[in-house]
């Protein structure tokens, strides 16, 4: 655990966002100790991407990107069982920087990786079980800028949230942000290259699975 003066220092230099029902903090451009596409070209080559398969409505599809799960516990979600891995040394030391910043501990992470515009990730909230009632997850970004979004699961007048997310911010969504909100990444019309999030978790039990598409 950091000290706790580190801590308040490291929270300071995050933006905390407005949102109703909910808790956002950005950090712009955090310190990685490493050039950041280095970075997301290492850890493309060594980690154990696959491209699995989910069902929705019992339909069964391919997800429009890559994935890779690291930690102490296994996951469950849209039917997929992601079995642990351990940690890298790459990925080890990751966790230990935005456990510092953030002031929260994690014990597994879930890597995406969006090859081009045309991947995506379905509007979804973070809200499996196994992640307890008000889960702080921390979103790493490297590579291309996509645009991050959040719908509010009930309240249709507040408008859509867009938010650019740049090669190395880190957004840590918590309090009951999983549980009023969706996020997703559209497929865009502009082409961009490839680009990684790293979403740093804490598993607290084995539940029910969610769903994500
Ligand atoms: O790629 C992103 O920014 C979002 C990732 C995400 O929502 C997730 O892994 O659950
Ligand atoms: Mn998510």
């Amino acid at each position: 655990m950091p000290a706790p003066g580190f801590a308040i220092e490291a929270a300071a230099a995050a933006e905390r966002l407005p949102l109703a029902d909910g808790e956002l903090l950005l950090w712009r451009r955090i310190d990685l100790g490493r050039d950041p596409d280095e970075l997301m070209r290492r850890l493309i080559a060594d980690c154990d991407w696959r491209q699995e398969r989910i069902k929705v409505y019992g339909k069964s599809y391919l997800q429009p990107r890559l994935s890779a799960w690291y930690g102490d516990r296994g996951y469950r979600y849209s039917g997929i069982r992601l079995e642990p891995t351990p940690w890298t040394a790459t990925l080890a030391a990751l966790k230990r920087r935005i456990e510092e910043l953030t002031a929260t501990d994690y014990n597994s992470v879930l890597l995406n990786y969006y090859r081009d515009h045309n991947d995506s990730m379905g509007m979804h909230a973070d809200d499996e079980r196994d992640l307890g009632a008000r889960p702080a997850i921390a979103s790493l970004s490297l590579g291309a800028e996509r645009e991050f979004r959040l719908q509010h699961r009930s309240r249709k007048d507040l408008p859509t949230v867009r938010m650019p997310l740049p090669s190395a911010s880190l957004l840590l969504m918590r309090g009951d942000t999983q549980r009023y909100w969706k996020h997703g990444i559209a497929r865009q019309r502009a082409r961009c290259g490839a680009r990684l999030n790293l979403t740093f978790r804490k598993i607290v039990d084995v539940g029910a699975p969610g769903r994500r598409s």
